[in-house]
């Protein structure tokens, strides 16, 4: 055994949504490790951005600009993905959106924005980047899902269905395509600041209170907190773990809870 194992070298790895939050923590994780990075992000502006900071690092990166909701889109940049950069080692289906409201309110517009987003746009990259993988017989996907994977909770429930899609569908890909030598996993993230969650991450707001109470750890989490999980899923280190989804959560799906406690501090 050696560290080696984790080693991303001669690697290329796609990220969805990769310019921000837990998308460019997992991408600058990878890049660290080795890999060669292919940043994806919908507007220029960003990606150029993320492409100047992870060059800054001494990352070796590329954009690739397109939007995950578009198939034809993914079609074309996935193919000119393989045939001018190199072939894509390791997939993470990262990009997602929320929409915070009741059920009862929610549109059909916002619920299908949601899916589409969240469970069908890792579905179509899988679909298209594992064509590639499946004739070199070997890859790597990695699927982040959420802990709302596991749980429901108040106004979200489209994404809720997404995620908890995300988990089976990881399952359902690694049962396939585990025949070729192909993992497919999932990390789910437990509260992690990014800016998905900037609308209530203040001391006092009563949701920030109770998921600083609500987690063991006592804490948010921090993007980089999943960067292991994010490495140890790329490298041959985990090339007989297959369909599982690893919770990075500070503790929070394993526990019942505590009744609340204003933090003192
Ligand atoms: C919310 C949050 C969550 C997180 C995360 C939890 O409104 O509860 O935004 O859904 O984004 O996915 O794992």
């Amino acid at each position: 055994m050696s560290l080696s194992l984790f080693n991303l070298e001669g690697k290329n790895a796609l990220v969805t949504g990769a310019t921000q939050g837990i998308g460019f923590s997992i991408a600058r994780a990878l890049g660290k490790a080795g890999a060669h990075i292919i940043v994806n992000a919908r507007k220029p502006e960003k990606l150029e951005k993320a492409l100047v900071l992870f060059d800054g690092e001494g990352i070796s990166c590329s954009g690739s600009l397109f939007d995950i909701t578009d198939v034809a889109a993914i079609k074309k940049s996935v193919s000119e993905i393989e045939e001018n950069t190199g072939p894509i080692d390791i997939l993470v289906n990262n990009a997602g959106v929320i929409k915070r409201t009741e059920a009862e309110n929610l549109s059909e517009e916002d619920w299908d924005t949601v899916i589409g987003t969240n469970l069908t746009a890792p579905f179509l990259l899988s679909k298209y980047v594992g064509r590639y993988m499946i004739k070199r017989r070997r890859g790597k996907i990695i699927n982040i899902c959420s802990l709302m994977s596991e749980l429901g909770r108040d106004t979200v429930s489209a994404y809720a269905a997404a995620k908890g899609g995300l988990k089976m569908l990881t399952r359902n890909l690694a049962t396939e395509w585990a025949p070729h030598n192909i993992q497919v996993n999932g990390i789910g993230p437990g509260y992690i600041a990014t800016p998905i969650n900037l609308s209530y991450r203040e001391a006092g707001n009563p949701l920030n209170d109770y998921i600083v109470s609500r987690t063991p750890a006592g804490r948010w989490g921090t993007p980089e907190d999943l960067d292991g999980a994010a490495i140890f899923l790329a490298s041959s280190a985990s090339d007989f773990v297959n369909g599982q989804i690893i919770y990075v959560d500070g503790g929070l799906l394993t526990s019942f809870g505590k009744p609340f406690v204003q933090q003192q501090n």
